[in-house]
């Protein structure tokens, strides 16, 4: 069934760190090698053996609209004609930008970067420019990209390798990173108890890199309101989040402003795009109209911006929210069903389009509790949803996402699959 995939795989290694570009992908922790893709259309993805699956990966999100939306596709092809690359100002730049200001309040201002990585790192510095103060507290099991200051206690691909943080990351660069836990108010208070020089808190507002970990009651309404109360800035990381909670991201959802957003994924429609804004008199900081520094060649890529453009005005009108929430109530609704015919142990969290399930029969608030879960469980799962036609990502603290190209037949397969990989879960634990 992956022949063509293994020769692929093995090749790869030759020249390839893992033979993958991206650590996630290259299924550590549910064993076995990695698939590698030929193709995708709509809600599916098809793999060099020509195995056709439901996609619920969606490249970590940014394929919302399902894969090679018509219109995202006459975009590209449009702007390709022009030319790639300028280095200069664009009038489609603008235009995105427009976009994305209208859709969070609490932004006059975007600039622009390459990946949900720079958007963060700028971020950062930026809230330090404006503060005047070095400190930062991330939470445990959020991932923010892979730069030095913030690969620590991170979720994504250090929690499926379980590495506490990266080798090569000097101690200099993470002694200004305090961590706290998600959904804990208090965890956060003791640090501002400890420090007077703490420039921001960052958070993923539905966190998605330790799986799907969602903000209970007023959380982050009241975090916002303290710690701007201590003279500190909330970034919201809405990497993932960004347009895909709801147009404006899970800020417009749960009623919160932050001072500094981080966008991603989808904004640039499956291209390489990032960007931070804020309102002016925080921008105001950022080169050319201040001193905080930050630049890019490749920054506001016309190809990146067309495809941006026409996956965001497609996306508004299509407002598929509502369908996104009855989708993952279905999957949900799945999931619990046939655990309890087979009588495994699980935890769905989901919100908007984004869930997955939690081999444990714990609830899953924080990072702690989403280590509770038996990831030898998802890693059965995972191969049995696969046998059954539904790409999943490989590895139990990454989000199952919904585009809004799945159809009822979709629905369907994905039932079923679900239905035998729970049922194959149960057997393997009897059996072991
Ligand atoms: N959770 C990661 C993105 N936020 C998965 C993608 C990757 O690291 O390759």
């Amino acid at each position: 069934m992956f022949k063509k995939s293994q020769q692929l795989y093995n090749k790869g290694l030759v020249n390839l760190v893992g033979a993958v570009n991206s650590p996630v992908r290259a299924f550590a922790s549910v064993g076995g090698n990695p698939l590698f893709i030929k193709k995708a259309k709509g809600s599916t993805i098809t793999d060099v053996d020509n195995n056709t699956y439901v996609d619920l990966v969606l490249s970590y999100g940014p394929m919302i609209l399902g894969h090679r939306h018509k219109k995202v596709q006459k975009a590209i092809t449009k702007a390709l004609k022009k030319g790639y690359s300028f280095g200069a100002s664009t009038k489609n730049e603008i235009k995105l930008a427009k976009i994305v200001c209208d859709a969070f309040p609490g932004m006059d201002k975007v600039r622009f970067v390459n990946s949900g990585t720079e958007a963060v790192l700028s971020g950062i510095r930026l809230a330090r420019a404006y503060t005047g103060k070095d400190k930062i507290i991330k939470f445990a099991g959020c991932y923010h990209g892979h730069q030095d200051a913030l690969l620590v206690a991170a979720g994504s691909g250090l929690a499926t390798l379980s590495l506490p943080g990266s080798k090569g990351v000097p101690e200099g660069a993470v002694k200004n990173t305090l961590i706290a836990n998600y959904n804990d108010l208090e965890s956060v208070k003791a640090h501002f108890d400890n420090h007077n020089d703490i420039a921001a808190v960052i958070i993923e507002p539905v966190a998605g890199n330790m799986g799907v970990v969602t903000p209970q009651d007023n959380f982050l309404k009241e975090l916002k309101a303290y710690i701007n109360s201590r003279g500190a800035l909330l970034i919201v990381d809405e990497v993932m989040t960004g347009f895909r909670s709801k147009f404006g991201g899970a800020q417009e959802v749960l009623g919160v402003e932050a001072d500094i957003t981080c966008l991603g994924k989808v904004i640039g429609g499956g291209f390489p795009v990032g960007a931070y804004g804020a309102r002016n008199e925080i921008m105001q900081m950022v080169a050319p109209l201040g001193g905080m520094y930050q630049a890019g060649t490749l920054s506001g890529n016309p190809i990146a911006m067309a495809a941006g453009i026409s996956t965001l005005t497609e996306l508004k009108q299509q407002n598929p929210y509502q369908k996104f929430n009855e989708i993952a109530q279905i999957f949900e609704g799945f999931l619990l069903e046939s655990a309890k015919k087979y009588g495994v142990d699980i935890t769905v969290n989901r919100f908007g389009s984004m869930l997955n399930p939690f081999f444990t029969n714990k609830k899953v608030t924080n990072f702690k509790e989403a280590q509770t879960s038996d990831t030898k469980k998802y890693a059965t799962f995972f191969w049995e949803m696969i046998k059954n036609g539904v790409f999943l990502p490989p590895s139990q603290f990454e989000a199952w996402f919904l585009s809004s190209a799945l159809t009822q037949k979709d629905i369907e397969k994905v039932a079923k699959a679900i239905d035998k990989s729970m049922e194959k879960v149960a057997k393997v634990a009897v059996e072991s």
